[in-house]
């Protein structure tokens, strides 16, 4: 059998709010607010554990060691963790909230990821984000290719690449911009990748508001290095209006999976046309029917669907062959969002049978929902037995990590916190305890 497993990032026990991400409109305005490490660690463990109760697939990502020290001896800082820490904040705080963000929560961003059926090797192919656009991002890339060779060791099933090459032409963010169809998990698909600029094509480089923070040649790429057939993938361009709205990332404004897509109306350059291609892809794979369908703005604002985040839901397919939905709270208070869910349930057209809201607000305020803290990862039960098992989601696993929050995890984090040196043993010690939970090395990790 083959299925989809959702590889959660743990929120780190450093959660903050340092307003780092130009172009993620939550990010910057709640830049400076409190944080509860604690609550968004446990809101992210309660999606987890609801997923899994739906039979679907789960397991988990730590979260990346911080302060990211070497990050910081780079920028010219010496001494104990201690002294750079506190010679980094004199110099600037926000370098200090670089070295400390949790932002690998955000595993959506961690890697692509190409199930075996779409792979020419018959392999599953990783390669891990440059996440090059901002730099408090770019320092995860090292250290999750290193996880997910951890994880994904067996060579005879998968293939964890190096991240692209670093530099603005091939900036890349992972999952969060590709979107795999197929009829069923196990069935060959689809890969619908989206960029926001190309560095070869000037007339897909206008300039905006906001960073476009892939490109059309970071696709290409990684479609080549998985071996995708080329009737088989699809390059899309995101609405630059809609990057200047507050989309980032393409999974703020369309989701897909398996043989359902949505996506509102403003999401993509030449829509109609992409759509078409979409379908046109999809009929010379599969006989049974592709369920796309476009949200419009007049039903659902732009804005209100940033504000709503209600394309960044989770679609999981479960046994009966219809979708749960897993959105975030916020898709209750915006009106025309909650509208939308009502309607995408009632309508018999739409396979969706359920829609769950989840409170992950800790995460939201960083511009972070259900969909951005999963990576998927489509596996047959023999590369299931093939990856590390440890860290695949059961009881035993949800009451240890439950325990390991408890203890590590502090209530509160201010901004200021980050200059206190306790939390740099804290956060390490945190770590440590964790990586002997999911039998993760973490020397090899640390990336120092
Ligand atoms: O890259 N926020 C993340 C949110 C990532 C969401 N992921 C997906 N859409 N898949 C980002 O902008 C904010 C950190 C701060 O401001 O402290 C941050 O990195």
């Amino acid at each position: 059998m083959i299925r989809e497993f959702n590889f959660d990032g743990l929120v780190g026990p450093t959660h903050n709010y340092a307003g780092l991400s130009h172009g993620n409109l939550a990010s910057s305005k709640n830049q400076g607010q409190i944080a509860s490490p604690k609550l968004a660690a446990l809101e992210g463990l309660a999606k987890m554990r609801f997923v899994a109760g739906l039979g679907i697939g789960q397991a988990v990502l730590p979260p990346l060691p911080r302060p990211h020290l070497r990050l910081l001896r780079e920028l010219g800082f010496f001494g104990s963790p201690t002294q750079m820490i506190e010679s980094a904040y004199r110099a600037d705080p926000s370098l200090v909230a670089i070295a400390y963000s949790a932002s690998s929560m955000w595993t959506a961003n961690a890697a692509t990821v190409s199930p075996s059926p779409d792979t020419g090797d018959g392999r599953v192919h990783f390669t891990p984000a440059n996440l090059n656009t901002l730099l408090h991002r770019s320092i995860e890339a090292r250290q999750t290719t290193e996880v997910l060779q951890q994880i994904f060791a067996d060579e005879n099933h998968f293939q964890v690449h190096s991240p692209l090459p670093f530099g603005s032409a091939m900036s890349d963010e992972g999952a969060a911009n590709h979107t795999r169809l197929a009829s069923e998990h196990g069935a060959a698909g689809i890969e619908i990748f989206t960029y926001g600029r190309s560095t070869l094509d000037a007339s897909q480089s206008v300039p905006g508001k906001f960073p476009a923070r892939q490109t059309r040649e970071s696709c290409q790429a990684i479609a080549r290095r998985h071996q995708l057939g080329a009737s088989r993938t699809v390059f899309v361009q995101q609405n630059p209006q809609a990057i200047d709205a507050g989309v980032f990332h393409n999974d703020v404004i369309s989701v897909g999976s398996a043989d359902l897509l949505l996506a509102h109306e403003m999401a993509f350059v030449d829509q109609h046309k992409m759509i078409a291609e979409i379908r046109d892809a999809w009929a010379q794979l599969s006989e049974t029917p592709l369920h796309c369908f476009e949200i419009s703005n007049a039903e659902l604002p732009l804005a209100d669907a940033v504000s709503s985040y209600l394309f960044n839901s989770q679609l999981l397919k479960t046994d009966s062959g219809s979708f749960v939905m897993v959105c975030p709270a916020e898709c209750q208070t915006v009106a025309p969002a909650a509208r939308v869910l009502e309607r995408l349930v009632d309508d018999e057209a739409i396979p969706i049978s359920r829609v769950q809201c989840l409170d992950l607000r800790q995460s939201m305020r960083n511009g972070g929902g259900p969909a951005c803290l999963r990576l998927r990862v489509v596996l047959s039960d023999l590369q299931r037995e093939s990856a590390k098992p440890s860290v695949f989601w059961n009881d035993k696993l949800d009451q240890q990590l439950t325990a390991w929050v408890h203890s590590h995890y502090r209530e509160e984090l201010k901004p200021e916190d980050l200059r206190d040196p306790q939390l740099i043993d804290e956060s390490f010690r945190a770590q440590e305890a964790l990586c002997r939970i999911l039998q993760l090395d973490l020397e090899s990790i640390l990336d120092t």
